[in-house]
């Protein structure tokens, strides 16, 4: 028996994101070999020729499970029916812009999305936010967006985690997939926190395999931080293919159930945290899913003196850019 149709929504369709998110997306990686799956791309107005052309190679592609495409600039159209929003479209900064400036000009964006989801989706959509600044670009459509479950929505951090992830097993000379939970807390920024401090390598403590605390608190947490950042400075241009990549982790973790004893960062809904972290913010926590999206934020971890004061400098980022973006 065919299955249903998945109807997911990508936004900044013409992007550098998009132009390796959306073939991933066709040849079935997130929701299986089973799947079909059509693509609702938006775009703002003066690119939609450029997307025509992203378009005419998702064609030449010859997607099997890829059933329909379909295109525009009005996110009340575009998103009706839809079972999942990556909203990856966003204003970049330009020159000479204020950080404030920067978030007003993109909640006007989000403001607008989260109303079209709002209106147009059912309760089951899901939305991922990529777009920068993705915490609080992901509650500004959120609390537009009252029709759909606040749970539903997501920030993605997961790039900074599999960043992390690579650079502890390059450290410790250990393969990448023995490494396991490490969470980013709090803000997709300079402020993120990759807690070394619960994380492992196979069964033991990351604090116990790399003794070097100083390069743990030290040049690892800022590498991690500033990742991005030396990405542009070397390709001039920011990260995509790995935070396509990233996307396809953050779906997969949702959709599957997490293996025991393991956990991965998402940003979410901060509203009953178990950390007692203020409410109302979209924020990075360790997650765990039972599969298909059913996801519960993982209790008990302990911070240690250091941990907790860096969750606190990014708590107090994330309520700062909620003021800005919301003033
Ligand atoms: P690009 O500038 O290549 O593409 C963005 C596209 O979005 C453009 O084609 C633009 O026309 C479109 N767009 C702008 N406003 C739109 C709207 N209202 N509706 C639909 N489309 C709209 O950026 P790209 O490299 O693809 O990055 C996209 C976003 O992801 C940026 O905000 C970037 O900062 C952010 N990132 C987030 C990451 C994360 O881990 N959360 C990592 C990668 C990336 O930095």
């Amino acid at each position: 028996m065919t299955r249903p149709i998945k109807r997911i929504a990508v936004t900044g369709g013409a992007g550098q994101i998009a132009y390796s998110l959306l073939f991933r997306l066709a040849s079935g990686e997130v929701f299986g070999q089973e799947q079909p799956v059509a693509l609702h791309i938006l775009e703002v107005e003066a690119m939609i020729p450029s997307l025509q052309g992203v378009v005419m190679e998702l064609e030449d592609g010859a997607f099997p499970l890829l059933k329909e495409i379909k295109t525009g600039h009005d996110p009340f159209t575009l998103f009706g029916d839809v079972d999942l929003a990556i909203l990856v479209g966003a204003t970049p900064r330009g020159p000479g812009m204020e950080r404030s400036d920067l978030l007003k000009k993109n909640a006007t964006i989000f403001v607008e999305q989260g109303r079209a989801l709002s209106a147009s989706a059912s309760t089951h959509t899901q939305v991922l936010v990529v777009g920068n600044p993705c915490n609080t670009n992901c509650l500004i459509a959120m609390s537009h967006a009252p029709n759909l479950p606040r749970k539903n929505f997501h920030a993605m951090t997961r790039l900074d985690e599999n960043r992390a992830k690579a650079q502890i097993a390059k450290k410790a000379s250990q393969p990448v997939a023995l490494v396991r939970r490490l969470a980013i807390w709090g803000n997709h920024s300079s402020t993120q926190v990759p807690d070394f401090v619960n994380a492992r390598i196979g069964y033991r403590d990351v604090v116990e395999v790399i003794s070097d605390r100083h390069w743990l608190e030290g040049e690892f947490v800022q590498l991690i931080q500033k990742r991005g950042a030396a990405i542009i400075a070397a390709r001039g241009k920011s990260s995509a293919a790995s935070a396509a990549s990233a996307v396809i982790d953050t779906l997969r973790s949702l959709i599957l159930p997490t293996a025991k004893d393991d956990w991965f960062s998402s940003a979410v809904c901060s509203d009953g945290n178990p950390y007692g972290l203020t409410e109302e913010l979209i924020f990075s926590f360790p997650c765990r899913s039972k599969g298909n999206f059913e996801y519960e934020i993982v209790k008990n971890l302990s911070w240690d003196e250091f941990i907790k004061e860096k969750i606190r400098v990014t708590e107090q980022e994330l309520i700062e850019e909620r003021r800005d973006a919301f003033a």
